[in-house]
């Protein structure tokens, strides 16, 4: 059977952590780890009681370098397929059996959740035209056509996940994710999930601000490579 590790990027996520895992362990996700990212707050104390692996950064390094750390550390764990998951409760952990699917028939190396071909709950306006724009961008920068461009929600396969390099420790690691699959020749596949929007996730999601601040980035890094 294929082992499945869950990859949880966390930073200051104490009010909702212990539902994220509780709710994986109800679908038979056993092997969690979650990396608490410099987090001032309870996030790895919680998640340990919990049973996750918890892993630290000493200091907040981003949610890209958390993700490496979380992969690599699932790799040397011998995993088959990787899942990314969010900690802030807004990813719903009965979507996993459709976002690994694909990766266990052999059908993609690489499989993206997509809340525009599933469900985006209350996503307010600004975040939909915002998203619409990283979709555009990531198709004028890599060629690449996909419905949800930033979306934490993925599953790779051992291969994949071997092949990719994160490089960027904060949030443009979404753009270099498209950048390795195009590199790696790597198949991939959207798969419909939902994304809900509340207002504690909303409260600590990204800014309109910070996500043009994250497209301009990733334009940068496409001109310098
Ligand atoms: N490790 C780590 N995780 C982070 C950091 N910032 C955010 N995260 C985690 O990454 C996940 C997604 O972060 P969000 O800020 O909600 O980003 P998002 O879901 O893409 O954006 P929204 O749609 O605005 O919610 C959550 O599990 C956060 O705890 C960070 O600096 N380090
Ligand atoms: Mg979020």
């Amino acid at each position: 059977m294929d082992k499945t590790y869950i990859v949880i990027p966390a930073y200051n996520e104490q009010n909702s952590i212990k539902k994220v895992i509780q709710d994986l362990k109800k679908q038979g996700y056993m092997n969690i780890i979650v990396v608490d990212d410099g987090s001032i707050d309870k996030t790895g104390k919680i998640a340990k009681q919990q049973g996750a692996i918890v892993l630290s950064h000493l200091i907040n390094r981003g949610q890209g370098a958390a993700l490496k750390t979380g992969i690599d550390f699932a790799l040397m764990k011998k995993a088959d397929i990787i899942v990314t998951f969010d900690a802030d409760g807004q990813f719903l952990a009965k979507d996993i059996k459709k976002v690994i699917m694909p990766v266990k028939k052999g059908n993609a190396e690489v499989v993206l959740g997509s809340r525009f071909l599933g469900k985006a709950k209350n996503i307010p306006l600004f975040k939909k035209i915002v998203l619409k724009l990283g979709v555009l961008l990531v198709f004028f920068l890599y060629g690449i056509k996909v419905t949800d461009s930033q979306n934490g929600f993925r599953a790779f396969s051992r291969h994949a996940a071997s092949q990719i390099e994160i490089r960027s420790n904060k949030m443009e690691h979404a753009g270099e994710i498209f950048h390795e699959i195009k590199k790696n020749n790597l198949a991939f596949k959207e798969v419909p999930v939902t994304v809900l929007y509340t207002r504690y996730s909303l409260q600590k999601g990204q800014s309109w601000s910070r996500s043009i601040m994250l497209g301009l980035k990733m334009i940068l890094k496409k001109l310098m490579v």
